[in-house]
């Protein structure tokens, strides 16, 4: 490399690509999994220096450590927004500092025209239709408490639409989670008081689920039985609760998409053509998976 690499603001100085990542948290297996997805693939043998940033799930930790990728100029920025809104003054400030943007996971909802190159992540709505639909067969009658992700994230909003277009009016409650397993818990232990008649719970992510259960089985009812619980994510803790027969269905949603993620922000760098959108391949479980595929399962 010349000298001239070397010197300037931000550069790997070794012709590695700088990666600023804001990672939104650390609140569920998903997110761990997900984690361990990009840190494996952006690494310096691969050509990136990156620059990793946990915000616990807030937007203003996010916003701060976007804003220090801008003045540490960083070659390309990808971030995993915590809500849908809130953005614009960021964006725009990245934009017109010339850094281009790879939105992982959760989507944006800005009225900066083109904020970002390229979204890898899940369909949501669809993993939300999937899992309604498998309720719309098998429990037509089920009364559903809907326990909710992060108010105002994109897989909170989309798996909500997804979900209650097609079996809304069986839904008798709604609270959040915040995607976390101790939210879950005290969310579901207040919807136990409040819908003493639900039969079912249809939740965002498996750890909320898993703190259901607990609240579920210390009111002395049967999780998957008294009360069947539906699922998004498929992370090995939600599968063995699946084998177990304590949750009844599982929408995968898939974060091990680092490799394909270190594709899009090389081609990015190199101003490359990349398609606006991927979306990462998934599928759904039910009790007839076997032990042996949950122990096979590498997240
Ligand atoms: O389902 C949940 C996590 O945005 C897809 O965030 C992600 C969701 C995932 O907290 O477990």
């Amino acid at each position: 490399s010349t000298g001239d690499e070397g010197a300037q603001a931000g550069s790997g100085g070794d012709g590695a690509i700088t990666v600023g990542y804001s990672q939104l948290g650390a609140e569920s297996g998903w997110r761990t999994a997900n984690t361990e997805s990009v840190k494996q693939n952006l690494t310096a043998d691969k050509g990136f220096k990156l620059t990793f940033v946990d915000a616990q799930q807030k937007q203003e930790n996010q916003i701060k450590a976007l804003r220090d990728f801008v003045a540490q100029d960083v070659d390309v920025i990808a971030f995993s927004p915590v809500v849908e809104t809130g953005w614009d003054d960021v964006l725009q400030e990245i934009k017109d500092a010339g850094i281009p943007v790879v939105l992982v996971d959760r989507t944006v909802d800005t009225k900066v025209s083109d904020p970002f190159v390229t979204h890898i992540g899940s369909d949501f709505k669809a993993e939300g239709t999937k899992a309604g639909d498998w309720v719309k067969q098998n429990a037509p009658d089920a009364k559903i408490f809907e326990l909710q992700g992060t108010l105002g994230s994109g897989a909170q909003v989309d798996r909500e639409e997804g979900f209650d277009a097609v079996v809304g009016s069986q839904v008798i409650g709604k609270a959040s989670g915040n995607f976390t397993r101790a939210e879950g818990r005290t969310a579901t232990e207040a919807a136990l008081q409040a819908y003493p008649d639900m039969t079912m719970i249809f939740t965002h992510n498996d750890d909320m689920g898993l703190g259901a259960v607990e609240a579920i089985e210390a009111a002395g009812k049967k999780p998957g039985t008294d009360i069947q619980i539906v699922s998004v994510d498929a992370v090995r803790d939600g599968l063995q609760a699946l084998v177990d027969k304590k949750f009844n269905y599982v929408v995968e949603c898939n974060p091990a998409f680092g490799d394909q993620l270190a594709e899009l922000i090389k081609k990015v760098h190199a101003g490359e053509d990349v398609p606006k959108e991927t979306v990462v391949e998934e599928t759904t479980f039910d009790q007839t998976i076997t032990q042996a595929q949950v122990d096979a399962r590498p997240y």
